[in-house]
């Protein structure tokens, strides 16, 4: 047998090695994926996708910076689920998650998909930071997976609730809402307040959340002589209900709560807009010492404005990374003591949790439209 031959099967073998084993650099690599879910079709996409950007922005931030976990460059994967805004779809997308091996979840933005898929996620044990869903029942059951990253609606509608009693000295306060988690939820936190406050209710209606005309509510309404309205609901019904408060000639304070903020609901309400009062989450971004320098990367690096919960994604992105950076490990037993102990100076403030896993010094702000833009009026901080 000639030399040719009895080398070449070694070199074949030596080339096939090469050819599946990766270079050293991406061999030391750790892999970690980051799931993420929300609506990222429907009504409330727009939300779901601002959100995503935000998770994205960090990964990517992340990557770039070669963050170590133990002796190994991580590389960060988003793994993205659309929930639909739809409970069950909420399951079944926190399931896949799940069976997809994600290390953790950002998500979701509804409080109808995150009640139920926070069981998911803590009878997998898989730390779930949620971004954008307020319902205080989210870290109000005792879990030891769920974390969030921005206020309750006990804060949020609960200052909505006081200021309307306090301050607006309103004398006869309606309340409608949704029916969804969120919207009842918030309506509920806020009758509690203005009743803690000693104001008087003289109405609570109820619309769905697919609804677009309110006329019944709004007549019944009128009859109270009501002198302000809370709505518990999103921005694009709000928009709605206050387009027909104006038509049907009902001259009250309306008031929102979280959700209502944000640039459609102005387009959408057109003149009927100006007045509008709306309770937002956390701190005006552009206040806050790194909120004017995220506002110009996200626009950088998607070529629009943040629509509103991106930045409450990004930092909840970066709690997940930050454990595993400080607890040398990606997996969820190893790291969830350092994310309960987490605490730095995110972009939407300070984040820590409490035992709940609820923010610690949660603060919402009131807004209203003047001149057609949302303005700040005052900030209440969380305990
Ligand atoms: N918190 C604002 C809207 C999302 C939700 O809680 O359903």
């Amino acid at each position: 047998m000639s030399l040719r031959y009895t080398l070449k099967p070694l070199a074949l073998f030596v080339g096939a090695i090469f050819a599946i084993a990766p270079p050293a650099s991406f061999a030391d690599d750790l892999p970690v994926k980051i799931g993420f879910a929300a609506p990222l079709t429907g009504a409330n996409a727009g939300y779901g996708k601002d959100l995503e950007s935000g998770v994205r922005l960090a990964i990517e931030e992340a990557n770039a910076q070669k963050i170590k976990i133990g002796d190994k460059v991580a590389q960060f994967t988003l793994v993205s689920q659309d929930d639909q805004a739809d409970p069950r779809i909420g399951v079944q997308a926190a399931q896949k998650l799940v069976d997809s091996g994600v290390a953790v979840v950002v998500g979701h933005f509804n409080s109808g998909t995150t009640i139920p898929a926070s069981q998911v996620y803590e009878q997998a044990g898989i730390p779930v930071i949620d971004p954008a869903a307020t319902n205080p029942v989210i870290t109000g059951r005792g879990f030891a997976n769920t974390f969030m990253v921005i206020s309750t609606d006990g804060q949020n509608a609960g200052n909505a609730g006081a200021y309307a009693v306090d301050v607006t000295k309103a004398k006869r306060i309606a309340i409608i809402d949704d029916r969804t988690a969120f919207g009842q939820g918030e309506a509920d936190e806020f009758e509690k307040a203005v009743k803690a406050h000693g104001g008087t209710i003289v109405a609570r209606e109820y619309t769905d959340n697919h609804a677009v005309d309110f006329s019944t509510q709004i007549t019944k309404i009128k009859g109270t002589n009501a002198d302000l309205v809370f709505f518990g609901g999103l921005d694009n019904q709000a928009a709605g209900f206050a387009r027909r408060m104006k038509q049907l000639g009902l001259n009250a304070q309306l008031v929102g709560g979280g959700g209502v903020m944000d640039p459609d609901f102005i387009k959408l309400a057109g003149e009927a807009a100006d007045g509008v009062m709306a309770w937002e989450y956390g701190r005006p971004l552009a206040q806050l010492p790194g909120g004017k320098d995220f506002s110009a990367k996200f626009k950088k690096r998607y070529g629009e404005d943040i629509l509103s919960y991106a930045p409450f994604g990004y930092d909840g992105a970066w709690a997940a990374i930050k454990a595993m950076q400080q607890a040398r490990s990606s997996a969820p037993t190893a790291y969830r003591p350092a994310l309960k102990a987490i605490d730095f100076e995110g972009v939407t403030g300070k984040i820590s949790f409490d035992s709940t896993g609820a923010l610690k010094s949660g603060a919402s702000t009131l807004y209203q439209v003047k001149n057609g833009a949302w303005v700040p009026i005052v900030t209440k901080s969380g305990t």
